[in-house]
């Protein structure tokens, strides 16, 4: 089986002082998302920045951000609807009107280092129905396991995402959530069984996290997501030079795997990515 790769280039906590090679500008988006993409990603996850490189959720960015991408790459484009933990949630949902291929939906109000990243159980409702009504396909981010939970109910009452299929990512690692260790891996992937045949997984690992959390999830027949968003160090002191050096790094341990990289074309169909 091919390995599905995603590249989280950006985020919305690293500052591009602490990271230089950060993108921040649409410009060095594109150019990090062809790169990215040559070198075996299949999906971004995008946040985007304004002109003082801070976190924005502004609207007219983000349709321009996701009409760039998608006229240089042939990249399946998510848009991050968690935006960064200060952002009000008519803001998050507004984030669907960008038209994207996908859009994360996370599972559960989770403590963020020393912030709150809140997800109130009528928010999640909400932002699910308008993706089915938009045929947007949500990745469901899980950061603890309990968010499996919330998610299994939420199928339940509300029914199959656009598309029919069922794609979750862990994200392991950060400070509140759950550890970013094989063992969590293994304990979330058992709790798929209460999810939809056929649903699949991707996982990252912050920070340090980064390689346990890759080689758990290529063992365990998962899907993988690299990229500054998740971490700035590649190794020991030694700071990641840009996004396609992380994706090089997943790609080449896929392949050691046997794990191929699934190329955009196989990534659609598999995610049952409903757009063009
Ligand atoms: N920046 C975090 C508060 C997502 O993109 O949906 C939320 C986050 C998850 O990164
Ligand atoms: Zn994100």
């Amino acid at each position: 089986m091919q390995a599905l790769i995603t590249v989280a280039p950006t985020g919305a906590e690293v500052s591009k002082r602490d990271a230089p090679a950060l993108p921040v500008t649409l410009d060095e988006l594109v150019v990090a998302a062809k790169e990215c993409e040559a070198l075996g990603a299949s999906v971004i996850h995008i946040h985007i920045r304004d002109d003082e490189a801070r976190p924005t959720l502004d609207l007219g960015r983000l349709r321009e951000t996701t009409e760039a991408v998608r006229a240089a790459t042939g990249l399946i484009v998510q848009l991050s609807s968690g935006g960064a933990v200060t952002d009000p949630e008519e803001h998050r949902l507004a984030v669907l009107d960008a038209g994207p291929d996908m859009a994360s939906c996370t599972m559960g109000t989770v403590n963020f280092g020393d912030d709150v990243f809140m997800n109130r159980w009528q928010f999640i409702v909400d932002l699910h129905g308008r993706m089915q009504d938009k045929g947007i396909v949500p990745e469901y981010e899980i950061f603890d396991l309990g968010h499996l939970a919330a998610l299994e109910r939420l199928l339940h009452k509300y029914g199959l995402p656009a598309g029919g299929h069922v794609h979750v990512d862990f994200v392991m690692g950060v400070p509140g959530g759950m550890p970013g260790t094989a063992e969590a891996l293994i304990a979330c992937k058992h709790e798929l069984r209460n999810l939809p045949e056929g649903t699949t997984f991707s996982a990252t690992g912050i920070g340090r996290t980064t390689i346990p959390v890759m080689l758990a999830a290529l063992a365990t027949g998962g899907h993988l997501r690299v990229g500054m968003e998740d971490t700035i160090t590649y190794a020991r002191s030694q700071p990641v030079e840009s996004n396609a050096q992380l994706v090089a790094r997943a790609a080449s341990v896929a392949r050691l795997a046997q794990r191929p990289p699934m190329s955009p074309k196989d990534a659609r169909s598999l995610l049952g990515i409903v757009r063009g």
